[in-house]
This record gives structure tokens, C-alpha cells and sequence, in this order.
């Protein structure tokens, strides 16, 4: 059904949500996100915090499979805003994807924007989020799509409860895009003060004999829990376990995986993991920790800030009074980086009716490497190295670094009106200009082996796909500066994860790697530090469409380029026009001036 023919129910302020039936079991959700300043106090500090409807976490959007969504945004907001629904494939509706000066021109202050889409062939949990730099610290929240048929249609056991667990960060900065200009500039390191599970910072953080609350959950002794985990934070990969408990993963970004029983979930940020978890030990309490991991020197050193919530048993059969001490779990070191190679190496996809066969053709090949590097801040020389004060260091693919490029409209709204109108954007080589050691552990200090790779540049960068292309990707992540893993996002398609490896990939040796049968399929791929992955993706949803690390640092730092995917021959298979209410501000009424900054 196309959403965007449906009549728009008037909403009053204060009415947030409703549900529509429409026949055949369909509905239309909808939302009213209004986006307003809160003070929020933490750590003895009041900070002014941008959020929906006033809660952090936002508004949970929960539909069944096959429903439409109308989101109506009012931004009453100091900033400028979209809001990106990461994971839906918005099949031929690139329009309601949320990239600013991508595919919409940004909600200004005191303006109003709706977001119509389908929540059409995917099962599980997706998420929202802001797509300005940073903001969505504190916008964002979960999206839930049940099956049609309800619980019973799950490929497991029907849990008693199902809770969201959303970990993200605490920062007491009222301008979070200030932690963007800085990156672009490479001009201060900014970091968050706490971790957090719906948003609760926990009894690890206190200030003035003040212990902030904790996430508390409440069991009955035998029941089964579905954990809705996303990983909403800015900056880290996290560990995530349950003393006493162990997990059995049954989904990842909305698409079923086999079950694979952990005591410990790793997941990047933008990364959704759905999981079980049986209330199977002895009555008591017991803490749930994420614990952010990062590599070890002699990349640069964050600051090890864990958060920690609460599950306890409700029913006293023993050994659960209220003062008890929880357990902990053992938690691993946060330098250990294998274990989320492993947690991911062992996720396959489940056979299910909704699981799509692995296509065997292959039509284009692009092998991308990830890193920093540096560009000059005047002219076309200076000193190089991290610490030169010359340089702004960048984030690459292919060694360039993604420029946001000033527009007057939409790319996508050009794209649309001709393919042509875009041909500046600058090509993405398929493959890195020069081979070198990707994963050489020397290059990660400042060195004369090292100055010699920094050199970058940057430009707006883009790769077109034909209709239907069936494309692999091999990210190569590199020890330029740094070794950092990277959550590489795709928006608009889900991705195959055919193998990932150690070290620097060799077509050769690790073609016989892949797994054709039942890889599991993502629209976040972590890419393993000093690693690589190796993914496969359809090209069939026409549009303009953005790829990235979800790292934000590494995001606002250029770790970006754009998808392009070209009309198909037929209707069906074509970019229909804008919606009616697309904002327009700007082209014909010069409400804006020409330029756009971002
Ligand atoms: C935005 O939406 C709100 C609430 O629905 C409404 O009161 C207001 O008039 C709208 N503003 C604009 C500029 O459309
Ligand atoms: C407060 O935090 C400090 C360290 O940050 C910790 O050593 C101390 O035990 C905490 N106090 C309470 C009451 O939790
Ligand atoms: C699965 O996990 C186990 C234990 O952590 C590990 O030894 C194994 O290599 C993993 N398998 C893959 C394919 O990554
Ligand atoms: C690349 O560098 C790594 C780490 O320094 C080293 O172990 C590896 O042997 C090197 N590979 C090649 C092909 O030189
Ligand atoms: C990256 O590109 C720059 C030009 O912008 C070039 O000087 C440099 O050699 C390239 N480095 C690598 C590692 O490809
Ligand atoms: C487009 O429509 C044609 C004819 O109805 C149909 O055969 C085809 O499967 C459709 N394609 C898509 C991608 O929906
Ligand atoms: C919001 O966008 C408009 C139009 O591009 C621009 O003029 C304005 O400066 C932006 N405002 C902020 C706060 O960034
Ligand atoms: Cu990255």
C-alpha cells in the first residue's frame, strides 16, 4: 500500500499517537514528535538536552509488519533537524529517509515535517535517530516490528516480556554539535561523561554522595525476556552481559538469526541484537554491565566508563531482600577485540520464510579501505603527523575524504529532476590507489613510514549502481594513525556478511570463505579492527543514499560516501515523484537564501 496516498488525520498537539485500522490487518501509526529543550541534571550538572516529546530514550515505535507510519515532526528546537529511520528499507521512498541536503532540506526551527513510510517485509527491532551531527545522543529511540500474525509467528519461544535495553552515552554539553565542528577542524577531543542504559547513568557514577539511579528490571523466576538491544551511543562498541545469565541471540537489525547462545553481547554502535534471556537462576539480583571496548595502545586512550543496571527477581523465594549486594558478571578486558570477532563470526541467518536466498551473480566489486589520514589546513604542504598542528586529520575511504558539499537543494531532488544534475559529485575509486600494508601495527604512531600515507584530500564523494546490480564490498579496515573497527552503515538495503577475516584480505586465499548459505543480513556491518569484511548487496531501491561509519567521530571526520542507485526500466523500479508536503523552502519562494549550511 502506498502511504502516501493516505489521508492525513489532523493531530492535535497534545495527542502523540494513534492507530488506524485499515482492512486486511493493516494500520496507519501514527506520531507526534515534538522536539523541545529539557533540563536534565546529572553528576551535581543541569544541561539543556534536545529531545522528543520530552523523554529520554524518545517514543518507542511499535508496529506490525505491514502497517504505515506518519511521524509528524514539530521542531521546536533551536537546531535544524532530520530525522533518519535507520534500517527501514524504505523501498522506492528514499524521499522519507532523513539525510539533510540528501534526500530532504532540514526542519528549521518552529517548522513542522511528516515522515510517511511503510514498515513493509521486515521483522524485529530498528531504531530513529537524529541525522545532524551528533544530536542524536539524545534523539533518538527504538522501532519494533512485530510480525502480522503476533507472537506466535516468532521463530522462538513466545517471551513473557519484551523490554528494550538501549545503551548511550551521557553528555552535559547543551550544543552537541559542537563535538562535530571540533572533529571537522581537529581542533579538541570531547567525550561523554557516562555510559548508559536507558539513559540511567547507574550506581557506578555518583557526585556529592549522590548515586545516580540505575535501570532496574523486575523477574519472575522461570519466565522467558526478548532484550531489544540497540547500541545508540556516539563513540564506543560495547560488551554487554548479565551476571548468572546467558543470552540466546535470535535477531540482528531486524532480520532472524539463528540462535546462538552467548554471556556476551557485542555490539557498535547503530547495531540492533534481539535476545533471549531465561529467568533461570537462582532468585537474587544481579547486574547487567556494558562495558565500552576501544584497542590498546598505542592507539590513543579513552576514558573506561561502564554503566550498569539492575535484574532482580521478584518473587522473595530466597536470598532477595531489596539491600542484598547484586552479582557481577566477570566482565573481559576492554582492550579484548577478538571476542566481538568471534560474537559476530558466529552469527548466521535463520531459515525462516522471510530469509532471502544469497544472490549468486555478481555484477561489480568494490574493495574500500577505512582510515585516517590528513589534509594541509592552507595550501598543498605542511608538517605531517597527528601532532602538527598544520593538519586536519581526516577519515577516508579509498583515501578520500568525504566533503559535505554546499547545495542549494536536495541531491536527491536533483538526481530526481536528472541524473546528470549530479555528475560533479566525485567518483569512488573501486579500489584504494595504492596497496600497502593495511594493517601494518606501525603505522598507528606518528612515523616516517606512516607520514608518507597521510597525505588525503577530500570531495563529495559518490558511486552509481545500475538497477538490480548485485554488488560486493570488501571493507578493509587499515592501521592509518589508529585501529579502530568501524560499524560501516548502509541506508536503504540490508547487506549479506559473506566472511570477515584478520589482517589484510586476499582475494585468493579468502573467496573460499564466504558463506553463500546463511549469512546473516545487516545494515550495520562492523568491519573488525586491523580486519576486514567482506559483504554483498542487491542495488534495487532507486535513490541517493548515504553510507557511513556510525561511529559519529568517525563520520564527522569524512568516513562517508554516497550510494547511488539508478532508476530500473519500469514504474515499479523508479524513484516515484516527492510527496505532496516535501519541504520546498528555498527553490521557488525564496523563503531561504541559496546556500545551505549543514
Ligand atoms: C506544527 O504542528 C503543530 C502541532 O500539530 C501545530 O500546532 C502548528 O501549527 C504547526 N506549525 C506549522 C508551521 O505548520
Ligand atoms: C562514588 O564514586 C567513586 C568513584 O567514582 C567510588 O569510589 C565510590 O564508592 C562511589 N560512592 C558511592 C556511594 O557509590
Ligand atoms: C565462534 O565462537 C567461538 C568461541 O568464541 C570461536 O572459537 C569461533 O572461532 C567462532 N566462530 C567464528 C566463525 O567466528
Ligand atoms: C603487515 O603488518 C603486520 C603487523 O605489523 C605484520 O604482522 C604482517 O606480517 C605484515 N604483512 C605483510 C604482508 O607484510
Ligand atoms: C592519497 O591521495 C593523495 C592525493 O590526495 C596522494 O598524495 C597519496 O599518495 C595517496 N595515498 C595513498 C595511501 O593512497
Ligand atoms: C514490477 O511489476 C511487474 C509487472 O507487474 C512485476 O512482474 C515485477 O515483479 C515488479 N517488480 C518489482 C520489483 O516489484
Ligand atoms: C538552518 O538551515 C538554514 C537553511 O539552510 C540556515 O540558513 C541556518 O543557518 C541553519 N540554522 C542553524 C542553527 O544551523
Ligand atoms: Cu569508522
Amino acid at each position: 500500500m502506498d502511504s502516501r496516498s493516505l489521508p492525513v488525520a489532523a493531530t492535535a498537539a497534545l495527542i502523540f499517537f494513534s492507530v488506524i485500522a485499515l482492512s486486511a490487518g493493516t494500520a496507519i501509526v501514527e506520531h507526534t514528535f515534538v522536539v523541545t529543550q529539557v533540563t536534565m541534571t546529572h553528576l551535581c550538572k543541569d544541561t539543556l538536552v534536545t529531545v522528543v516529546n520530552g523523554q529520554l530514550p524518545g517514543p518507542a515505535i511499535e508496529v506490525t509488519e505491514g502497517d504505515s507510519i506518519a511521524v509528524h515532526v514539530v521542531n521546536k528546537s533551536p537546531f535544524n533537524l532530520t530525522i533518519h529511520w535507520h534500517g527501514v528499507r524504505q523501498l522506492l521512498n528514499c524521499w522519507a529517509d532523513g539525510v539533510p541536503m540528501i534526500t530532504q532540506r532540514p526542519i528549521l526551527p518552529d517548522h513542522n515535517f511528516t515522515y510517511r513510510f511503510d514498515a513493509s517485509g521486515q521483522e524485529g527491532t530498528l531504531w530513529w535517530h537524529a541525522h545532524v551531527p551528533c544530536l542524536r545522543a539524545t534523539i533518538h529511540g527504538i522501532l519494533i516490528i512485530r510480525p502480522r500474525h503476533g507472537a506466535i509467528s516468532y521463530p522462538f519461544p513466545k517471551p513473557h516480556k519484551e523490554i528494550p535495553i538501549i545503551i548511550g552515552e551521557w553528555w552535559d554539553l547543551e550544543d552537541l554539535g559542537q563535538v562535530d565542528r571540533h572533529l571537522r577542524h581537529y581542533v579538541a577531543d570531547d567525550y561523554f561523561k557516562a555510559s548508559t542504559i536507558n539513559a540511567k547513568l547507574g550506581d557506578l557514577y555518583n557526585c556529592s554522595g549522590v548515586v545516580e539511579e540505575a535501570y532496574k528490571l523486575d523477574l519472575e523466576p522461570g519466565k522467558t525476556y526478548l532484550l531489544r538491544v540497540l547500541n545508540a551511543a556516539l563513540f564506543s562498541e560495547y560488551y554487554l552481559k548479565i551476571a548468572g545469565h546467558k543470552f540466546i541471540v535470535v535477531a540482528g537489525d531486524a532480520n532472524y538469526v539463528s540462535p546462538y547462545t552467548t554471556d556476551t553481547i557485542a555490539i557498535a554502535p547503530g547495531q540492533t541484537f534481539d535476545a533471549l534471556v531465561v529467568a533461570d537462576a537462582s532468585p537474587g539480583r544481579y547486574y547487567m554491565v556494558a562495558m565500552p571496548n576501544q584497542p590498546p595502545k598505542p592507539d590513543y586512550q579513552s576514558p573506561v566508563l561502564p554503566t550498569r543496571g539492575v535484574l532482580q527477581y521478584s518473587n522473595g523465594a530466597g536470598g532477595n531482600q531489596p539491600g542484598d549486594v547484586p552479582m557481577s558478571p566477570e566482565m573481559p578486558d576492554n582492550h579484548n577485540h577478538m571476542l566481538s570477532f568471534y560474537f559476530h563470526g558466529n552469527l548466521t541467518s535463520l531459515h525462516h520464510p522471510r530469509h532471502l536466498p544469497v544472490p549468486k551473480r555478481i555484477d561489480e566489486r568494490l574493495f574500500i579501505t577505512l582510515g585516517l589520514g590528513s589534509v594541509c589546513r592552507q595550501g598543498q604542504s605542511c608538517e605531517r603527523g597527528a601532532e602538527s598542528d598544520e593538519v586536519i586529520v581526516v577519515a577516508t575511504m579509498n583515501n578520500i575524504s568525504y566533503e559535505l558539499p554546499t547545495v542549494s537543494r536536495p541531491l536527491l531532488e536533483a538526481h530526481y529532476q536528472n541524473p546528470s544534475n549530479i555528475d560533479w559529485l566525485q567518483e569512488l575509486p573501486d579500489v584504494p590507489p595504492r596497496v600497502f600494508n593495511f594493517t601494518d601495527n606501525s603505522l598507528i604512531p606518528t612515523g616516517p613510514k606512516e607520514e608518507q600515507l597521510e597525505p588525503t584530500s577530500k570531495a563529495a564523494l559518490a558511486r552509481r549502481f545500475r538497477y538490480g546490480a548485485v554488488v560486493d564490498v570488501v571493507f578493509q579496515s587499515t592501521s592509518m594513525l589508529q585501529s579502530e573497527s568501524n560499524p560501516m552503515h548502509l541506508h536503504g538495503h540490508d547487506m549479506f556478511v559473506l566472511a570477515q577475516g584478520s589482517g589484510n584480505y586476499d582475494m585468493e586465499r579468502d573467496v573460499a570463505k564466504y558463506n553463500l548459505v546463511n549469512p546473516p543480513l545487516v545494515n550495520t556491518v562492523l568491519v573488525p579492527r586491523l580486519g576486514w569484511v567482506a559483504v554483498r548487496f542487491i542495488a534495487d531501491n532507486p535513490g541517493v543514499w548515504y553510507m557511513h561509519c556510525h561511529f559519529e567521530f568517525h563520520q564527522s571526520m569524512g568516513m562517508i560516501a554516497l550510494f547511488i542507485v539508478e532508476d530500473g526500466p519500469t514504474a515499479n523500479t523508479s524513484l516515484p515523484s516527492p510527496p505532496v508536503d516535501f519541504l520546498t523552502y528555498g527553490d521557488d519562494n525564496n523563503l531561504m537564501p541559496d546556500e545551505y549550511y549543514l
